[in-house]
């Protein structure tokens, strides 16, 4: 059996869950509790991360590898284009959503709020849940600015930036730091991926001290 070992509202963890459903690979979900840094984890994956993914005999971490893999050796349906340049740009938001939105908005939000309540790290710095609040509204319209111009965020067909995009929105939609309002475009293009069968067990998680809000599983929001 495969497994994926994960925490539930890890952004890099919701990519790879996207890409396993989409490509329907199915895998047992076990949950890692990574701060406590269990030695049998560190040795599964020495950097001491989650997502760590049992497959085809090896174990896998780093989600964008991950996922990179999992496009070559299950490659129906396409997460990634096969001319170059679209592939260039898919790799371009990935990383833009995995490092610039994880540093300045994913962080701030989800980590202060429920990571450090989870971890016993103490209470969220309130400057950086503001700084969040803030950096989340240029993402938004930056996000907005790519759908006036395409179907899906890295062109014509939804992909791994789809993915990645959706990974990150979608934990911090499950604390309700995401304002659907300040943009039609990016509200539609959210109901269209939140309503794909791969999205259901994203929909399913519940986090104990953190009550899924109404809305999160609601398909029409
Ligand atoms: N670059 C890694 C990042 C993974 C990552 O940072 N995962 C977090 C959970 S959201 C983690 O395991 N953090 C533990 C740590 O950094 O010690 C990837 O894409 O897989």
């Amino acid at each position: 059996m495969n497994i994926l070992y994960h925490a539930p509202l890890s952004p890099f963890c919701r990519k790879v869950r996207l890409s396993l459903a989409e490509k329907k690979i199915e895998i047992q979900l076990v949950e890692e509790r990574y701060w406590e840094k269990d030695p049998d984890f560190l040795l599964r994956n020495p950097a001491g991360k989650v997502p760590i993914l049992k497959i085809d005999g090896k174990t896998l971490s780093e989600s964008s590898a991950i996922c990179e893999y999992l496009e070559q050796r299950y490659p129906e349906p396409a997460l990634l284009p096969k001319n170059v340049d679209a592939q260039f740009e898919v790799r371009r938001l990935v990383a833009w959503f995995d490092d610039k939105f994880h540093n300045e908005v994913t962080s701030k939000l989800l980590y202060e709020r429920v990571n450090r309540k989870i971890h016993g790290t103490g209470y969220p710095v309130s400057a950086h849940v503001k700084a969040g609040a803030k950096a989340i509204k240029y993402h938004l319209d930056y996000l907005a600015w790519l759908l006036d111009n395409r179907r899906w965020l890295a062109g014509n067909s939804m992909t791994l930036a789809d993915f990645a995009a959706a990974a990150h929105l979608s934990s911090l939609d499950y604390i309700s730091d995401v304002d659907w309002n300040r943009s039609m475009a990016v509200k539609n293009w959210y109901a269209t991926m939140k309503s794909r069968p791969a999205f259901r067990s994203l929909l399913a998680d519940n986090v104990p001290g953190f009550p899924q809000p109404e809305h999160y599983s609601n398909l029409d929001f």
